[in-house]
């Protein structure tokens, strides 16, 4: 048995930064994003969102956290967003929670059900095992959040990026519009 040291870290509200800075950070570009978006990607290299992780154990009895700063932006009407994941360990859950900006958390189950909840700062949403999640930034300002979540739950990216996400976030005048997407397939497509 390993027991790991306590401590703390400081996590910049506004930012997002870590302090002092601990685990890998992760940057996606549009370019990391092909095909995700209802429009070709207008520029490969525009920046969409960093990830700080902090350095934890990763079994299943350890927690994992990290903070995600997506920056503000559309793609044709089509607001900034995660690439979007299930857990590869499905049944693993996860908590967000909103340090500034404004967003969307879009969950989708395997079947296609799915749900929308609000992202401001001071939300905390639940993000139960099985339901795959991607968050997208509605406001003009970076949406960051703190994730806490199962250590050993992992990333499977590939289901959404063959099937796309049942739900599209578009803006419409000043409105923000939920759209079915019509990308979207419940089942892998043929080969
Ligand atoms: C989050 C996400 C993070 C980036 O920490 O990993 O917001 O989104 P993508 O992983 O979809 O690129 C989380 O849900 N971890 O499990
Ligand atoms: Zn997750």
């Amino acid at each position: 048995m390993t027991i790991t040291n306590p401590f703390t870290a400081h996590v910049d509200l506004g930012s997002g930064q870590i302090d002092p800075p601990a685990g890998p950070l992760v940057s996606r570009y549009l370019r990391d994003m092909e095909g995700m978006y209802q429009l070709p990607i207008p520029n490969p290299d525009r920046l969409v969102y960093d990830v700080h992780y902090l350095d934890t154990p990763t079994s299943s009895s350890d927690l994992s956290a990290c903070t995600t700063i997506l920056y503000p932006g559309r793609v044709g009407d089509e607001f900034h967003m995660t690439k979007g994941h299930f857990h590869a360990v499905r049944d693993r859950a996860e908590f967000y929670f909103t340090l500034s900006g404004e967003g969307r958390l879009l969950l989708a189950l395997e079947d296609g059900g799915h749900e929308t909840l609000d992202m401001r700062p001071g939300t905390a949403n639940y993000i139960p095992g099985h339901w795959g999640h991607r968050s997208v930034n509605v406001g003009d300002d970076p949406l960051v959040f703190f994730a806490v979540f199962i250590a050993d739950a992992g990333y499977d990216y590939a289901t959404i990026e063959s099937r796309g996400f049942p739900l599209i976030v578009q803006a419409d005048g000043d409105h923000v519009t939920l759209a079915p997407n019509p990308r979207y397939s419940p089942v892998d497509p043929l080969p």
